[in-house]
C-alpha cells in the first residue's frame, strides 16, 4: 500500500514537470549583439529536422503547415579573436543584421592560424548555419572549407582576407590592393624626409594573403625610381599577436641601428611597433606607419612615434560583408560579376569582373584628423 502510494506521489509529480516544462517559455536566441562566441555549440540550427514520424500520414499535412524559412543565423568568422580591428568590424556587422532582421554570431579562433580557422569553420558547417563570412588566414588552404560548405548549400564571403576564388563566391576588399600598398610607402618616404634611409615592414602571419599581396605591391613600390631612397632591410612576421609583433619589434631595433620607418600593414603590428619605439626611446629616431585604428594609435600620433598612418573604416567592411553575404542567402542575387545590389547606408555596389566588391578608399590619420576618428 506504502509503496503503491509512493508510486503514485511519483508518477503525480512527473506529469506535473512535464506540464511545466511543456508551458516553459521557448529559449530565445541570443541577441545579435552578443558579445564574441567562441563555442560553435552557441549557434542554433537553422534548419529544421528533416526526420517525419511515421505515424504521421503525410496527405493529411494542410497546407498552412508548411514551414516558413527559418530565420537565418550567419556568421561573421575574424582572423582571431581579441583584435580591435574584427571587433569594430561586428560591430558594423551587427548594425546590419538589425537591419536585415537575421542573426550574425560572431565566432573565431583564439590566434591567428589557418588550421584552427578551418576546424571552426568545419564545424559551423556542421550546424548547417545559413552563411559565412570569413576572414582568411590563408587562401588556399581554406579554399576546400570554403568549397565544402557551399557544396552544403551554406553560402559563403570572404572579407579582409581573401579565401581563393573557389571557395567562395564573392570576396568583398577593404580597398585596392594597389592603393594600400601605394599609401603606405608614400608614408614611409614622408617620415624620412627625401634622403630617405632603411625601412622594415613587420606584417602578420606569414600566410596571411591580404598582407602579402600589399606586400608584394610594395616591394614594386620601391622600385620605382621616385621611392629610390628607401632601402628595405627585413620583413618580419608578428603573427597578429601583440606580444610577438612587440618583440620583433625590438629585434629590428638592435638588428638595424640606423633603421628609420617600420611599415606595419596590420593593427596589431602598428600598435605593438610604436608602443616599442615609445618604450625604447627612440621618438623621432624610428618613425612607425601603416595601417591601424585611430582608437589605438591617437598617443602615438600625438607623442611623434607614428606620425600618421592609414586605414578604412573595418565597421563599415563587417556591414558590407553581411548585407553581401544575406543577398546571396536569400537569392536576391547569384554573387556572379555584373550583379548589383544595395547594402543600407552604404549605397549600390556591383561585383567586379573579378568576383570581388571593393569597399571604397583608405584614410590617412594624422594629428590634425585623428581626433574625429572614434573606432
Ligand atoms: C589586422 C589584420 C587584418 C588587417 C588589418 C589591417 O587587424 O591582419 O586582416 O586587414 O590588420
Amino acid at each position: 500500500m506504502k509503496s503503491h502510494l509512493g508510486l503514485t506521489v511519483v508518477a503525480a509529480i512527473l506529469s506535473l514537470s512535464m506540464l511545466l516544462s511543456a508551458c516553459a517559455p521557448a529559449a530565445t536566441p541570443p541577441p545579435p549583439t552578443a558579445a564574441p562566441v567562441v563555442q560553435p555549440t552557441a549557434v542554433p540550427p537553422t534548419v529544421a529536422p528533416t526526420a517525419v514520424p511515421p505515424t504521421v500520414a503525410p496527405t493529411k499535412v494542410p497546407p498552412t503547415a508548411v514551414p516558413t524559412a527559418a530565420p537565418k543565423v550567419y556568421v561573421l568568422v575574424p582572423k582571431n579573436l581579441g583584435n580591435p580591428y574584427f571587433d569594430t568590424a561586428n560591430k558594423g556587422a551587427q548594425a546590419a543584421a538589425k537591419e536585415l532582421g537575421v542573426t550574425v554570431n560572431y565566432q573565431g579562433s583564439a590566434t591567428a592560424d589557418a588550421t584552427q580557422e578551418i576546424q571552426l569553420l568545419n564545424s559551423l558547417i556542421a550546424q548547417k548555419v545559413s552563411g559565412l563570412a570569413v576572414s582568411a588566414n590563408d587562401s588556399d588552404a581554406l579554399m576546400p572549407v570554403g568549397k565544402a560548405a557551399m557544396a552544403a548549400g551554406i553560402p559563403v564571403v570572404s572579407w579582409d582576407a581573401a579565401i581563393a576564388p573557389g571557395g567562395r563566391t564573392v570576396h568583398i576588399n577593404q580597398a585596392e590592393a594597389q592603393g594600400i600598398a601605394d599609401v603606405q610607402i608614400k608614408m614611409a618616404l614622408d617620415l624620412t624626409g627625401p634622403n630617405g634611409g632603411k625601412i622594415a615592414i613587420l606584417s602578420a602571419a606569414a600566410t596571411a594573403p591580404n598582407q602579402n599581396e600589399w606586400i608584394a605591391l610594395m616591394k614594386k613600390d620601391l622600385a620605382k625610381p621616385e621611392n629610390a631612397k628607401l632601402t628595405l632591410v627585413d620583413t618580419v612576421y608578428g603573427n597578429d599577436d601583440d606580444t610577438k609583433s612587440y618583440s620583433e619589434a625590438q629585434g629590428l631595433f638592435k638588428k638595424y641601428p640606423d633603421l628609420k620607418v617600420i611599415i606595419a600593414p596590420t593593427t596589431v603590428g602598428i600598435a605593438a611597433s610604436a608602443r616599442a619605439v615609445q618604450d625604447g626611446k627612440l621618438v623621432g629616431k624610428v618613425f612607425v606607419t601603416g595601417l591601424g585604428t585611430p582608437n589605438q594609435m591617437r598617443d602615438y600620433v600625438k607623442s611623434g612615434a607614428s606620425p600618421e598612418f592609414a586605414l578604412w573604416n573595418p565597421s563599415d567592411l563587417g556591414y558590407l560583408a553581411i548585407y553581401t553575404l544575406n543577398a546571396i542567402a536569400t537569392g536576391k542575387i547569384k554573387g556572379q560579376p555584373g550583379d548589383k545590389f544595395t547594402a543600407g547606408k552604404l549605397g549600390d555596389y556591383t561585383i567586379n569582373p573579378d568576383g570581388t566588391i571593393l569597399l571604397g578608399q583608405p584614410t590617412i590619420f594624422n594629428k590634425d584628423n585623428i581626433d574625429s576618428f572614434n573606432f
